[in-house]
């Protein structure tokens, strides 16, 4: 039986835990790079070269209200040094980090954290962390109730 409400988002409805997608490739980034024919990867592209300090890949992610929503990062970690991470910031707040464990360089996992949103658009940023990785994409999903 289907029984997951739905919500709107501007004119189109919404499945609550259902997840969107958001592309890498597709968000504002600065001092990084796509990267295309990448093995794997959603859509074929990814953004690597996350790896100054002034590095950002910045999504604008559009939820119909505020509330706690669940951030599935789409990433790939070859670091030589072990566990990485990136910085996470969300409508111009440090909002601590999402982590990556060692995976090999296109070989496309999930790291998952709640982020806190607002209604309407949201500014999340990732910025470069411990050692290096790559984002594929990141998917946002509807808290059910
Ligand atoms: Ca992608």
């Amino acid at each position: 039986m289907y029984s997951r409400r739905l919500d709107w988002l501007d004119a189109r409805p919404v499945v609550e835990g259902a997840k969107i997608r958001y592309e890498a490739e597709d968000a504002d980034f600065a001092r990084a790079n796509a990267r295309y024919a990448a093995g794997g990867a959603s859509n074929g592209v990814v953004v690597g070269g996350i790896d100054f300090a002034d590095s950002r890949v910045t999504f604008t992610v559009r939820v119909p209200r505020a509330g706690d929503y669940r951030l599935y990062t789409r990433f790939a970690n070859g670091s030589d040094g072990g566990a990485a991470s990136h910085t996470l910031t969300v409508n111009g707040v440090a909002s601590g980090a999402v982590d990556y464990p060692v995976t090999g360089w296109d070989n496309w996992q999930v790291s998952e954290r709640q982020v806190t949103l607002r209604a309407g658009d949201n500014l999340i940023s990732y910025g470069k962390g411990a050692h290096y990785a790559e984002i594929d994409a990141i998917d946002v999903a509807h808290p059910a109730h």
